[in-house]
């Protein structure tokens, strides 16, 4: 039992290395081997058995054994590794160049359509977005805006109030119009510029054609000399861009808000028998507008000596249904997928401008 056993043990290694499968198996060989009770730490442990005279001869051979079976062992493991990482990526392949699996991409709603469109032709013509808080301090919803105590929009019907933030602070309410976004806007802004505000609004109605929430577009302009000439061309434009009707006919008619001096509701042309829009004969109320009172002004610390400018308003649900066909208020909030189905829009295919604003 010398060098022959030290060469068996080497052969029978290699050769359970060489049928090692995985690195469970290999784990198993090393620890037989090089493990605590393995045959190779065995036979370093007997060493002290050995005739002394052989003692030297026989550790140094153990020794060369011990190097030679720590470095084939290891690179078994090398190479099982390599193969497993060989056989996962092989497994794990991508082929990249198959067409994609389809997936519905969803559709935008009506009233996100309509806003989009908003922007996109307001701003074409110079406006700016403004947001502002749909909790409102009454004073920025009514006050300011020189609707007196006993306006009918501020009877308790129609308006949502809430409880105070503090013991004997202001009262608050659901804003009832997107006005008090012009009021901040105001105070907050130094003259000249073009805002709209679309956003929502909150009125306590509900029935067929009236919600409890219900969006709302208005627009502000100030300027040194903004008159109602520039009033009406805004207008204008506006409405045969938004409806895509380049003569579609457009009629001011006096009227009266508290917040603007003059006023004037604005007509479209429709055919009432059909419900189509343009030169039927009749007139279709769709804006209410005006040059915004110097009172208002001064409240919201513009000077009306110095500035002046125009105001409108109109309801974002409204002129969608109008411009799409849809006869029913209701769905608008369901969000019945089969109504979408119908009336929603492509994503894809945004709000651009592709009927023009009128040069
Ligand atoms: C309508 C009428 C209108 C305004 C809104 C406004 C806002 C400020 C000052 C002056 Cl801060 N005016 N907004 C002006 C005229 C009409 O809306 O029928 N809306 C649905």
């Amino acid at each position: 039992m010398m060098q022959d056993d030290l060469d068996a043990l080497k052969a029978e290694t290699e050769a359970a290395l060489a049928e090692a499968r995985d690195l469970r198996a290999w784990d198993a060989i090393r620890v037989g081997v090089l493990g605590k009770s393995g045959r190779l730490t065995t036979l370093l442990k007997e060493l002290g058995k050995t005739p002394a005279e052989q003692r030297r001869e026989r550790g140094a051979a153990l020794n060369r054994l011990k190097e030679a079976l720590t470095e084939v062992i290891e690179a078994r493991r090398v190479a099982l590794e390599q193969e497993a990482l060989a056989a996962r990526l092989a497994a794990e392949r991508l082929d990249i160049t198959l067409p994609p699996v389809p997936t519905a991409p969803g559709l935008v709603h009506p009233i996100s359509r309509t806003l989009e469109e908003m922007a996109a032709i307001f701003g074409a013509m110079g406006f700016e977005i403004a947001e502002g808080p749909d909790v409102e301090t009454d004073w920025h919803n009514f006050g300011a805006l020189n609707i007196p105590g006993h306006h009918p929009a501020r009877a308790d019907h129609d308006t949502f109030y809430l409880p105070p933030a503090a013991e004997g602070a202001a009262p608050r309410v659901l804003r009832t119009h997107t006005s008090p976004v012009q009021v901040r806007t105001m105070l907050e802004r130094q003259p000249p510029f073009r805002v709209i505000v679309p956003g929502r609004t909150y009125r306590a109605d509900h029935d067929a054609t009236h919600s409890p929430m219900f969006h709302q577009c208005e627009g502000l302009v100030i300027g040194r000399d903004i008159t109602l000439a520039h009033l009406k061309g805004c207008l204008i434009d506006f409405l045969r861009a938004f409806f895509g009707i380049a003569d579609l006919p457009v009629r001011f008619r006096a009227s009266y808000f508290p917040f603007t001096e003059p006023s004037m509701e604005v007509d479209i042309g429709w055919n009432r028998k059909t419900g189509e829009l343009g030169g039927g004969g009749d007139w279709l109320e769709i804006l209410g507008s005006g040059m915004v009172q110097p009172k208002v002004l001064a409240n919201c610390g513009i000077d009306p000596r110095e500035w002046q400018g125009f105001a409108f308003g109109m309801g974002v649900e409204r002129v969608t249904m109008l411009k799409h066909g849809i006869p029913d208020l209701r769905p608008f909030y369901e969000s019945d997928i089969r109504w979408l189905r119908h009336y929603g829009f492509n994503p894809l295919a945004p709000a651009m401008l592709h009927e023009g604003v009128a040069p």
